[in-house]
């Protein structure tokens, strides 16, 4: 059977930092089947795993050094088999990270590309002379020098990950055999990483910005993915989701409508731009809420006009914690999580949910730059400290931007390590495990926890909320953001207070028919409002109005 993603929800694991079945500092699959049952019992469809080949872990797998090994920290590919029978078992569906802008430099294929200019593999990379003036995404030149034959190889992120050459006919169809062997597997999605970056163009001229005009949705981008569906997805229930870098709205419906037959749905990350000063993510800032607003309600209409899809969601592994950012990870920590999980699973999309974020994990409170691990963030404190800026400055910026915020262990229980492993993890626990746990949230009924749950179950059941027309009724509000969603039949009503006031709510007139009958489905509050025209919202209080 066909599965029908639009009504579908993912959550996304980073195996690393996920649970530790062998009582090591990182997590590993065996770790993910002891969950299941958990996994299950929340009701989520997909579980999207980021990279779990082997790699040299310089930027935790996204640098893949055997896309047909599983990297032995996470266990071998008898415990992946393992996953995927038990998780299918269980109505659960395993979505692989592909990872083809760039492979790790331990790669094979590199490593033969630098035997030398005629090695048959130098191609699958992308050589120059003279290096242009791109900037790398984690800082410094996009390119490195190979000493031995004097070129240079592109490296739009880490120095350890080399840019592959698309191009090149004989490298898409190793990828394609690649992602056909996960497919076979029993792989049911793929998340495709920085896929909008595949396609260079080829005169690599000097830019007066960064560079990433002549790469970001490429000339070719769209023809390489029409190849890549009719290879690996056509005639396979596959579900694929673009991470598009710095991608317009226009690319977007092209990535994702159905009769272009490239992808089901794309990822942007404008809207969490909204804290980066004039584009500066390494600056502390307060984010800007009817900016926020305004790019979400911009992709709801302009993805439903144009046909395309959107993947919806607040956090991932490279994003702070949302509660962090948009709430208030302190008083109101439930309350705004659950404000923030409402605002969301209310938009057209399909919601993806990050590990932890279910529980409302906070950002850690590191002070020191020594405990933080991710490549991206320690990169930065290099080239800011380098540059000047002053040390409080980088921190108070790190402390709020850093990957490393999301990446903390997956908080269980209030045991040792909040459950994730019998061993000092790899990076520390971030925040009140022994109140902020999987454990706990299951045994109390107004928890964020059963909030999400709630979420998930009523996006099964609710036209609307599946397929409704998106409406802003709130742009200009500095604290509100109300909208509804309405299809045949059926409209709703979401009215979130995005601040720690009490604010006051008018319902604008013809929003919703004279008739209409309110019936609220999911509050973080206890409910006694008598006129839904027009009423009082309590600090991060939120509503999903049928
Ligand atoms: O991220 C792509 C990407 O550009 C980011 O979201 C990146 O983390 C951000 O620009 C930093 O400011 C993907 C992966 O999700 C990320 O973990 C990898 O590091 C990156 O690709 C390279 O593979």
């Amino acid at each position: 059977m066909q599965q029908d993603w639009q009504s579908s929800v993912v959550y996304q694991i980073y195996p690393k930092s996920f649970c530790s079945h062998q009582g090591r500092a990182t997590g590993d699959l065996l770790g993910i089947v002891d969950k299941l049952d958990y996994l299950q019992w929340l009701g989520v469809d997909y579980l999207w795993l980021t990279p779990i080949y082997a790699s040299p872990q310089k930027d935790n797998g996204y640098d893949v050094s055997d896309y047909y090994a599983i990297d032995p920290a996470y266990g071998n590919m008898a415990d992946f088999d393992l996953l995927l029978s038990e998780a299918s078992a269980r109505g659960l569906r395993i979505m692989l990270d592909i990872v083809v802008n760039h492979t790790s430099v331990q790669h094979a294929w590199f490593q033969e590309a630098l035997k030398g200019r005629d090695n048959p593999y130098r191609d699958f990379y992308i050589w120059r002379d003279q290096p242009n003036n791109w900037q790398s995404k984690f800082g410094g030149s996009a390119w490195a020098l190979d000493s031995a034959s004097g070129q240079y190889y592109l490296h739009l992120f880490d120095e350890s990950q080399a840019d592959l050459n698309w191009e090149n006919p004989k490298l898409r169809q190793a990828v394609f055999e690649m992602m056909q062997f996960w497919a076979d597997k029993g792989v049911a999605g793929f998340r495709l990483d920085v896929i909008n970056l595949i396609s260079k163009q080829q005169d690599f001229s000097d830019d007066d910005s960064d560079g990433r005009r002549f790469y970001t949705d490429g000339p070719r981008v769209h023809e390489y993915l029409q190849e890549m569906h009719r290879a690996v997805f056509a005639g396979r229930d596959l579900l694929t989701v673009g991470e598009m870098s710095s991608t317009t709205l226009p690319h977007c419906i092209q990535y994702s409508r159905p009769d272009r037959h490239e992808l089901s749905m794309t990822f942007n990350f404008h809207h969490l731009k909204v804290d980066y000063p004039n584009g500066e993510k390494w600056q502390a800032a307060p984010y800007d809420f009817i900016e926020l607003k305004r790019i979400l309600s911009d992709w709801q209409s302009g993805m439903n006009e144009g046909g395309g899809w959107n993947a919806i969601f607040w956090c991932n592994h490279d994003q702070p914690r949302v509660v962090s950012r948009f709430g208030d990870d302190g008083r109101y920590r439930v309350e705004s999580a659950k404000m923030l999980a409402t605002t969301l699973h209310g938009l057209q999309g399909t919601p993806y949910i990050y590990q932890g974020e279910e529980i409302g994990m906070a950002n850690p409170a590191f002070t020191d730059i020594s405990e933080y691990r991710d490549v991206e963030t320690l990169n930065a404190y290099q080239n800011l400290s380098a540059a000047g800026v002053p040390e409080a400055e980088i921190m108070a910026a790190i402390k709020q931007k850093s990957r490393d915020n999301s990446r903390t262990p997956m908080q269980w229980d209030d045991s040792l390590n909040a459950g994730f492993s019998s061993a000092e993890p790899w990076i520390s626990i971030a925040s009140q495990p022994e109140k902020v746990n999987v454990a706990a949230a299951r045994a109390d009924a107004d928890s964020v926890l059963h909030h999400y749950r709630q979420l998930i179950t009523l996006r099964k059941t609710s036209a609307a909320l599946k397929y409704g027309n998106y409406c802003c009724l709130s742009a200009d509000d500095p604290a509100i953001w109300a909208y509804s969603r309405s299809s045949d039949g059926e409209s709703l009503l979401i009215v979130s207070n995005f601040s720690p006031s009490e604010a006051d709510f008018a319902l604008p007139p013809l929003a919703i028919p004279a008739d209409w009958v309110a019936e609220v489905l999911l509050a973080n509050y206890e409910q006694s409002i008598s006129d839904f025209k027009h009423f009082k919202l309590r600090p991060y209080e939120s509503l999903l109005i049928r």
